[in-house]
């Protein structure tokens, strides 16, 4: 199990002596179902999204003074800064699965800090403490490309979201209802902070997935319809993407940043249907190529790091999905030392 019985204990105390907590949590589906698990569990709290780089610093000390809350829990975010932890006040307990980090003064968990291999997602880390909601936290980690330690529990509960048949975490994305309820929950979050914090407030409140995925309720149908707004930007994005030819072992699909990012989006699915290929997303914005990189059978990290030293960009993540960022004027040199190594 990923967090030890003592872990758990602790920060389940730690949940039960809190009373208005406030919440970092990551702007991807992982992290907005590890917020949800402790909010609902909690019952009250306020959430605040970290957008772009997962790097709590010292921006948000301002949050922290105006909410004046008595705890704080971030959730799926890589980096809090040491300055950040030490100007503000209230006992800070931080759930992650990134690469571990050295900090002082935070309660502090991550599988990864005994077995560097356990990269369970945050979701299925709350899960384990609050016991509570299993469709939330089954969509977590999924989302993450997990397949969780409690997932027949969940379909003996949920048979029509997640059928017999279907035994990974990637059919279980692509080909079943559990896998659209994990495209809404991704896709609330694709407009600005301020309407993703609305929906991720909604979802406090929803009992059941039906409530969703049947618009069985008005918060139901008022979520469901966003999602399909979102959606038809998305299947125009794919339509396009979908047509790109590969350039040998690559696949690459370019676009010009817009209101939304679909970049992870579209590289899961454009390597679902072209296994064998490595793929790369890349989004224009600021003069910067904004990648997300994907393979089944290329171990990544090794060449991305020779291609970002070359070119001066940054990034990194696991064996088998990463992101990267570089200057558009390096771009072709980035690929083509791509090229070379794969
Ligand atoms: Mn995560």
């Amino acid at each position: 199990m990923a967090l030890t019985d003592k872990e758990i204990n602790q920060i389940r105390e730690e949940l039960q002596t809190c009373k208005k907590p406030l919440i970092f949590f990551h702007d991807d589906a992982d992290g907005l179902c590890s917020f949800l698990l402790l909010y609902r569990y909690i019952k009250e709290g306020k959430g605040i999204i970290v957008k772009t780089t997962p790097d709590v610093d010292e921006k948000f000390i301002k949050k922290v003074e105006e909410y004046q809350p008595d705890k704080i829990f971030i959730v799926d975010l890589a980096i809090v800064q040491q300055e950040f932890i030490d100007k503000i006040k209230p006992k800070i307990i931080w759930i992650d699965h990134h690469k571990p980090l050295k900090r002082e003064n935070v309660l502090y968990f991550n599988p990864r800090k005994h077995d560097k291999e356990d990269n369970t997602p945050v979701s299925s880390l709350c899960y384990q403490v609050v016991q509570q909601d299993m469709w939330i936290a089954a969509a977590g980690a999924i989302a993450d490309w997990h397949w969780p330690y409690f997932i027949e529990e969940f379909r003996k509960e949920y048979p029509d979201l997640l059928p017999e048949s279907i035994d990974n975490p990637e059919d279980a994305l692509f080909e079943t209802k559990l896998g659209k309820l994990i495209d809404i929950i991704s896709f609330s979050l694709k407009g600005t902070t301020q309407d993703a914090l609305k929906y991720a407030k909604i979802f406090t409140r929803i009992k059941t997935p039906y409530e969703i995925l049947d618009q069985e309720t008005p918060k139901g149908k008022y979520i469901y319809k966003n999602f399909e707004k979102i959606d038809k930007e998305y299947q125009n994005m794919l339509k396009k993407a979908l047509k790109v030819k590969p350039r040998g072992k690559i696949l690459l699909f370019e676009y010009q940043s817009g209101k939304m990012s679909f970049t992870k989006d579209i590289a899961n699915e454009l390597l679902h249907r072209n296994p064998d290929k490595l793929t790369i997303i890349a989004r224009e914005k600021d003069g910067e190529m904004k990648m997300s990189i994907r393979s089944k059978n290329i171990i990544i990290p090794p060449i991305l790091e020779k291609a970002l030293k070359e070119t001066e960009g940054y990034g990194g993540g696991h064996e088998h999905a990463c992101g990267a960022n570089v200057k558009k004027q390096d771009f072709e040199r980035f690929l083509d030392i791509f090229k070379k190594n794969l």
